[in-house]
């Protein structure tokens, strides 16, 4: 919907005027009524200023004569103008009370059967953590794809590692800022399938603007088929190739920042890249999930995303070709 109005494939899947949640459909509502209001307003407005130009219009090129009113044209000037302001404080208390109608529903929706999700602001990229209290064991960590069942409520659990950020999907949930030191909860819902796109909408330095994730609606089936492979350890390299891949990894920097569950490799200053196959961007939704792109990202992410917080690495081609192949077993 744009405006109340069904336009197909437009406005797309970033875009708060087309809601593909409870959340954001209210939001639009009001966007909605707001939009017609001053829509209206302003030609009406218009209309008369060109109605009364036109009208006197002779007048312009003279020095006009003064005015002549009379009692009952100064009667007729005070209702026109007492009528005009009493319809505008009506307009405005209308976008009021359905400004504050719409806070109020975005805020108390349904929080009791929601999936909490915990999401960190990094500079430049988002990490996702589905924690789960039964089996501490078994938390997924992921980057920059949220994958959430549909018609489920979902409470984001956010905070910042670094400055602030701010967690944005126009199509689902109205802006939430994540600032260091400080969790905030924010509940929503998708209830279409499909990819929804979101970015940070805080500066926050050199790659803002390179700064976005996905939400991905799912049915319940596909997303407890997602989580439990998920939850596995990485795959065991099995041929020569990808087993000397993983030695690469282990031997060289990436250990000091990456973790790959089911290796000693386990820091968390960059993604965690236990099953990076199964996503389908890199570099927080900036580049296509390609064989080409993961091998320029590792050589020179300064060259893709300048300031980026993973320095270059200098790798032969036969490490890297070898690298990239246990890369990608990393379904
Ligand atoms: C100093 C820490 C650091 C080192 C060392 C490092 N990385 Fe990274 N890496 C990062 C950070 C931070 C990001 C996220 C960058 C961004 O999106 O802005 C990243 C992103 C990536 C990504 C993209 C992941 C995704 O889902 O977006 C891959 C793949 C990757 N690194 C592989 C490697 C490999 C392989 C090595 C070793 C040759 C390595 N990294 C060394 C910090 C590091
Ligand atoms: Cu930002």
């Amino acid at each position: 919907m744009i405006l109340g109005i069904a336009i197909p494939g437009f406005p797309g899947n970033q875009s708060s005027l087309n809601p593909a949640g409870p959340a954001a459909a209210h939001i639009e509502h009001t966007f909605a009524l707001i939009f017609w209001i001053t829509a209206i307003v302003y030609v009406l407005t218009l209309t008369a200023l060109i109605f009364f130009v036109i009208r006197r219009q002779h007048d312009l090129t003279l020095i006009p004569e003064p005015i002549q009113t009379t009692d009952a044209s100064d009667h007729l000037a005070v209702r026109v103008v007492a009528t005009a302001v009493g319809l505008t404080v009506l307009l405005l208390f209308i976008m009021m009370i359905s400004s504050f109608l719409t806070s109020r529903r975005i805020g108390h929706m349904n929080g009791q059967q929601a999936l909490t999700i915990d999401v960190y602001g990094h500079q430049w990229w988002w990490e996702i953590q589905y924690p789960n209290k039964h089996e501490p064991f078994r938390i997924v960590t992921t980057a920059n794809e949220i994958h959430v069942p549909v018609g489920t409520p979902i409470r984001i659990h956010g905070t910042s590692r670094d400055v602030i950020h701010s967690f944005w999907a126009p199509n689902i949930q109205g802006k939430r800022d994540l600032m260091p030191g400080y969790n905030t909860d924010v509940l929503m819902q998708v209830d279409q399938p499909g990819r929804w796109r979101g970015q940070c909408a805080e500066y926050c330095g050199l790659q803002h603007a390179h700064m976005s994730f996905y939400m991905i609606g799912e049915s319940t089936k596909d997303f407890d088929n997602w989580m439990n492979a998920q939850m596995q350890p990485s795959i065991t390299p099995t041929n020569p190739q990808t087993q000397h891949g993983q030695q690469v990894f282990l031997t060289h920097s990436c250990v000091m920042c990456h973790t790959i569950r089911g290796t000693i490799a386990g820091s968390r200053v960059g993604p965690d890249l236990t099953h990076l196959a199964s996503r389908s961007t890199i570099a927080a939704g900036m580049l296509p999930n390609t064989i080409g792109n993961l091998g320029g990202w590792i050589m020179n992410p300064q060259s893709l995303k300048p300031g980026s917080r993973m320095p270059p690495n200098q790798l032969s081609g036969a490490d890297l070709q070898d690298l990239l192949a246990y890369l990608e077993t990393l379904r």
